[in-house]
């Protein structure tokens, strides 16, 4: 680790990203996609789980995925290599198909001041020059499946989220039609699902219409692309934003964080189906005695590989493209 990461890695210690305390990871290999991740040139507008935004002037913004991973909420201690690779190629392998008004300005970073040989070599493929909009404060979240949140609220009695679903549906059902069901984040650090009135409230009749037009369009289109690869995308969350009176689509799009898929030969109605992306880390952790509470155990090596091919894997099926070739263009 050279000095300046040392300094940095040291003066960051206390930090919190979202709302998890950190505070018990150690301060490890500091290239600036690791934790703590901090490009001294520019200045840190906001730190996610995985992904870190820094100015880049007042109209544009660096978002960079990093290789961190989360699992049951809780980031872990070792990084994932090229994992922000694969989710910002998937981004903008969408960005490109949908060819929806968004965000993505370049991923050219040359014409970014003050980057090091270093820093420009470290997040070639995981980063993007984007507009900086007003971030309108409810997440875009579409649903064609019933799972997860949505699932627990119907199996309970109903929530936010029901209120269009017919009765008799079990865990993991396609439903009858994509269902538009926006949440907000809570202080908690988890988004809380919001119903229809709640959210038209927030952002007016006008815009929720729209938001919910093109949230539910983009879902359908992902969908059926990921369809004809044998995927299903059971749920996905979008983020917009405005940058003067135009409404972009922002943040990351269709990855699997932002996203649930499915292998579709993998989905049976009635039980639990098991994550692209994750299950197999989760599945390694499930067989330690980790409660779910930070410190989370450090994962062998042969789980960082394992967890990577599976993210690659993701990547190659969902674009009908090959990882290694994203790699090789983006240098
Ligand atoms: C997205 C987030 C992340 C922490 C701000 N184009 C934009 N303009 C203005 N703000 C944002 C964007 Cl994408 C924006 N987030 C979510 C992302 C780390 C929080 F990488 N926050």
């Amino acid at each position: 680790m050279d000095l300046l990461s040392a300094i940095d890695a040291i003066e960051h210690r206390g930090d919190r990203i979202g709302d998890k305390d950190l505070s018990h990871r150690p301060v490890g290999a500091t290239a600036p996609t690791s934790y703590p991740a901090r490009v001294p040139a520019l200045e840190h507008v906001a730190s996610g789980k995985v992904r870190e935004i820094y100015e880049v002037d007042s109209e544009h913004l660096l978002f960079v995925a990093t290789d961190r991973i989360s699992a049951y909420d809780v980031i872990l201690n070792q990084l994932i290599p090229d994992k922000g690779k694969v989710l910002a190629g998937l981004s903008l392998h969408f960005f490109d198909l949908l060819d929806t008004p968004n965000h993505l300005v370049s991923t050219d970073l040359s014409g970014v001041d003050g980057l090091s040989e270093d820093e420009l070599d470290d997040m070639k493929g995981r980063a993007m020059v984007v507009r900086r909009a007003q971030v309108i404060p409810v997440e875009c979240v579409v649903r064609g499946y019933l799972y997860g949140s949505s699932w627990r609220e119907y199996r309970d009695g109903g929530g936010p989220t029901t209120e269009h679903l017919p009765p008799g549906l079990k865990l993991a059902d396609r439903l009858p039609e994509p269902i538009f069901t926006p949440a907000t984040k809570a202080t908690t650090g988890h988004d809380e699902n919001i119903t229809e009135s709640e959210t038209r409230n927030l952002l007016g009749d006008d815009l929720y219409e729209e938001l919910r037009k093109r949230s539910v369009d983009i879902y359908l289109r992902a969908s059926e692309h990921a369809a004809k690869k044998g995927v299903i995308l059971a749920d996905t969350k979008f983020e917009f934003g405005f940058a003067g009176d135009e409404l972009l689509l922002i943040d990351e799009v269709l990855t699997p964080d932002s996203s649930r898929y499915w292998p579709a030969d993998e989905w049976v109605p009635g039980r639990d189906v098991p994550s692209f992306d994750k299950q197999y880390v989760r599945e390694w952790l499930d067989t330690t005695d980790w409660d779910h509470s930070p410190p989370p155990p450090d994962l062998p090596d042969d789980i960082v590989e394992g967890t990577r091919t599976r993210y690659v894997e993701a990547y190659d099926r969902i674009t009908g493209a090959s990882f290694a070739d994203y790699l090789a263009r983006a240098g």
